[in-house]
């Protein structure tokens, strides 16, 4: 397209930059909400972050026409010049992967997914789009804004957006025919599914952890779960009883207390792209909680790892969740959470805490669980669950 055409396209520069800075805050919020989003119900949130995604495509195309003889031209440089070299370059790199990614690449970058890189990216964007303001801050003006033509101009923008998100869908199918089943979130099958009829149940999964988190193989004759909180009796259940004599040697005593046994089949989907789909063995976690009682005006339900790791449910939704200690019809390796590990289907990956040694049954959320899972095992040892608000 020549360049004058493409001018008529553009709207005025401002309303292209506070275009970009509203659709950067809108993709770093749907982009770290689509995190959490594991249910099949919230696919718009992953629609959303497309769209806008490639809208923003279009408003760099048209202001990096504009800046580029800036740039280009040395003598023209400034202090904040650098850092705003530094964001375009992010800001490239987090769309190229993100459009990769939707578009069926499967490249790793070190011993990360395009998926990894691109959240990675996506996520020093808006810290850096808040430095390059503090030099190049100009108020938004209402001439710039106003107008049909500029509202002509952007609803172009998204509607562009919109049918190269159509054209995406479409050629998911086309993978998915090829055997590749992505499901609304990205996520590709891994192990023994790639490739295969996404049925398929069972097989290989890789092993992942969030940052740290790494502990020592956890005693099984030694280990306990803890139940307390706002419960009416307080319990330290063994091994034994929760694998629901699952495990049994052949002609020894079950525990009397030994709580039934079920089995789950579930979907993993970790945030790094793939998902698996296995068949769990355990407990309920409604079961437990029914054993310790609960109190009237509990809501949470608080699941501890050893090593500091926890989330928090709503206790209705975590009563129908698995503490699993098996998988595959094996006890459940170290890797992957031994002796006990949550399974929580339709929660994201990131939630089925491994290597459980706690439920606290609470009156509130717990916003401090964003950070316990960045930080756990960097200090290698087990937070306490005391002198907290319940
Ligand atoms: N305690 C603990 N639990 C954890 C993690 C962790 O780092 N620590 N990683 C989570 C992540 S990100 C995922 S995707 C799943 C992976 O389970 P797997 O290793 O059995 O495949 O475990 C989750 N449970
Ligand atoms: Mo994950």
């Amino acid at each position: 397209m020549s360049r004058s055409r493409l001018a008529a396209l553009s709207p005025p520069p401002r309303a292209v930059d506070w275009g970009i800075f509203v659709l950067v805050l809108a993709e770093t919020a749907t982009g770290v909400l689509s995190l959490g989003a594991g249910a099949p119900a919230q696919w718009p949130l992953f629609a959303l972050h497309s769209i806008l995604g490639l809208s923003l495509v279009g408003l760099l195309v048209l202001k990096f026409r504009r800046v580029w003889p800036r740039v280009a031209n040395g003598a023209r440089w400034d202090r904040a010049t650098p850092v705003s070299v530094l964001l375009a370059v992010v800001a490239v790199a987090a769309l190229a992967t993100g459009v990769a990614w939707a578009f069926g690449a499967d490249v790793r970058v070190w011993f990360w997914t395009l998926m990894n890189v691109h959240v990675g990216l996506g996520l020093v964007l808006l810290p850096l789009v808040l430095w390059h303001l503090r030099a190049r801050f100009r108020p938004p003006r209402r001439v710039d804004l106003q107008g049909r033509r500029t509202a002509l101009q952007f609803t172009g923008l998204f509607v562009g957006g919109a049918l190269v998100w159509r054209l995406q869908s479409a050629l998911d199918a086309l993978l998915g025919a090829a055997g590749v089943d992505r499901r609304f979130t990205g996520s590709r099958p891994v192990g023994d599914l790639a490739g295969r009829d996404a049925e398929t149940v069972g097989g290989d999964f890789p092993v992942t952890s969030w940052v740290a988190d790494d502990p020592a193989p956890v005693d099984r004759e030694a280990w306990r779960l803890r139940v307390s909180g706002q419960v009416d009796d307080a319990l330290a259940l063994d091994y034994a009883t929760l694998s629901g004599g699952v495990d049994a040697a052949p002609g020894s005593a079950r525990t009397a207390a030994a709580l039934t046994r079920a089995d789950r089949r579930a979907l993993l989907d970790c945030t790094s792209g793939w998902y698996t789909i296995q068949d769990w063995a355990g407990v309920r976690l409604g079961d437990v909680l029914d054993a310790a009682g609960t109190a009237a005006d509990a809501r949470f339900v608080r699941v501890w790892s050893v090593t500091g790791y926890r989330w928090s449910f709503p206790i209705e939704e975590a009563r129908e969740y698995l503490l699993a200690t098996h998988v595959d019809g094996e006890a459940l390796s170290h890797g992957h959470g031994a002796p006990l590990r949550l399974v929580a289907p339709d929660r994201r990956g990131f939630q089925w805490v491994k290597w459980v040694t706690a439920i606290e049954v609470r009156r509130r959320g717990d916003p401090g669980q964003y950070v316990a899972t960045l930080v756990s095992g960097l200090d290698g040892d087990r937070e306490s669950l005391d002198g907290d608000d319940d």
